[in-house]
């Protein structure tokens, strides 16, 4: 009775809390767009005069750093189509200078194939695409086959990881988002050099996947790409799946699989029966064992926040928006959100904020299918919480602690790619970027089927 009565007063104050955050005025979106553009600006400058060449700027020491021993300069390639998208062309030609001259693969390194895919040849993709220059292409292809070693699996399912040079591979504990994150990339590299074979082994990795779910239609967290066992059955739809579905449902509708969707489908059906947590603090996604579908844990995070998103693509508004509201209401119990939380107590579990996008795309997508201000008015509120709590002189800082604001000296590449776009997006004339021709990779790298057609 207490324990109710207490999380009846917590969802009480966490309603009262979003909605006196909300922004009486009506929305300039197209002052909004620039405001947006001026930060893009301001992060781009930063890495331009402290970083030039190196993958990340590290906005708090005024320094830069790399992934691997040689920079693979994943800043430029990540920011470039955001920089088309917002008609920054110098900056764009700049970018576009510093990669034709530089960048190349030929090193003797091992590499993560998920974030190299989902960043460097998805930037590629777009930005071959979107330019038109077959350098790009030439060297999305260099990159593809010189990842096409991590599918060598008895199973086929990748390996974390694959020596640029060698083709040595490691890491055989791996799971469902690095695993299904690949088909987009792949299929489109396909689709664009006529040969089938990165679009095979992408796609097989995606339906060994699917083929391995349980009876009750779920995954689990890791597998063992020799064996194809399961090493961890803990299913939810946060960081190590999450993309995995959005892949699924994206790649039915990018490349026109009706496989992908009939396998997109089964698994949210099983997501939303076992997951999907209606609670006295908002609509949420928790976890569960992936055989018994039994609740296991009440964690929720920004990574989950991607969730309405992907749901709004698929055709479910209304759990969308009920999500989102939950969405929301992580941000602002900070007023910035939080990695991690228990959706039960709303107590934060992880603190930190890593400057990520997907609150800001799930409130984007909302906004492109509802045209409903309320969507507007939280990414407004979202996007200058950002500029207050992470900037620098130089650019924009991940938080070590949401509660005390405390900085970390680091600018993941997919603030530019994604935090900054999508939020430019949700304001900006719709003309932009048509949502009908193009579908946005899980880093925010729009692609199109132009092969096809
Ligand atoms: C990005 O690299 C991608 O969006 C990925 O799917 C999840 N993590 C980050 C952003 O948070």
């Amino acid at each position: 009775m207490i324990r109710k009565l207490s999380l009846f007063i917590l969802s009480t104050l966490f309603i009262t809390a979003a909605c006196t955050k909300e922004v009486p005025v009506s929305i300039n979106k197209q002052q909004m767009a620039e405001s947006v553009k001026t930060e893009f600006l301001h992060a781009w400058n930063g890495y331009k005069t402290y970083a030039w060449g190196y993958d990340e700027l590290k906005p708090v020491s005024d320094t830069a750093r790399n992934w691997y021993d040689v920079s693979l300069l994943m800043t430029p390639v990540d920011a470039y189509d955001t920089m088309i998208l917002m008609g920054l062309n110098d900056e764009a030609e700049e970018a576009k200078d510093l990669i034709l001259s530089e960048l190349h693969f030929d090193h003797d390194m091992s590499v993560q194939n998920f974030e190299i895919v989902i960043r460097m040849l998805g930037g590629l993709l777009s930005a071959y695409q979107m330019d038109g220059d077959e350098r790009f292409l030439e060297l999305a292809k260099d990159l593809g086959d010189r990842l096409l070693p991590v599918f060598d699996s008895p199973t086929g399912l990748p390996y974390v990881n694959v020596n640029l040079q060698t083709g040595e591979t490691s890491g055989i504990i791996n799971n469902p988002a690095e695993i299904g994150t690949l088909i987009l990339e792949f299929g489109t590299l396909s689709g664009l050099t006529g040969d089938p074979v990165y679009f095979e082994k992408a796609d097989r990795a995606m339906k060994g996947i699917y083929e391995r779910r349980s009876d009750i239609g779920l995954v689990g967290e890791t597998i063992n790409v020799e064996t194809g066992e399961w090493v961890n059955t803990s299913s939810h739809i946060s960081g190590r799946i999450d993309s995995y579905y959005e892949y699924l449902l994206k790649a039915s509708e990018l490349f026109g699989l009706e496989d992908y969707r009939m396998m997109y489908d089964e698994s949210i059906t099983a997501v939303n029966e076992y997951l999907l947590d209606e609670t006295e603090t908002g609509t949420w996604y928790g976890r569960a064992d992936m055989y018994s579908g039994e609740r296991t844990a009440t964690t929720y995070g920004a990574l989950d926040a991607f969730m309405p998103g992907m749901l709004v693509f698929g055709g479910e508004l209304e759990i969308a928006k009920k999500v989102q509201e939950a969405n929301y209401s992580m941000w602002t119990m900070e007023g910035i959100e939080p990695e991690g939380i228990d959706y039960s107590s709303m107590e934060i579990t992880s603190p930190y904020y890593l400057l990520r996008p997907e609150n800001i795309e799930s409130a984007f997508y909302l906004y492109r299918a509802t045209g409903d201000d309320r969507y507007l008015k939280m990414g407004k509120t979202m996007f200058e919480s950002i500029v207050e709590y992470c900037k620098t002189e130089s650019g924009f800082a991940e938080l070590a602690d949401v509660r005390t604001k405390e900085k970390n000296d680091g600018m993941q590449s997919f603030f530019l790619a994604e935090t900054l776009k999508y939020s430019y997006l949700l304001f900006a004339d719709e003309s932009t970027l048509d949502l009908d021709t193009h579908v946005f990779n899980t880093e925010a790298h729009p692609l199109t089927n132009t092969w096809d057609q």
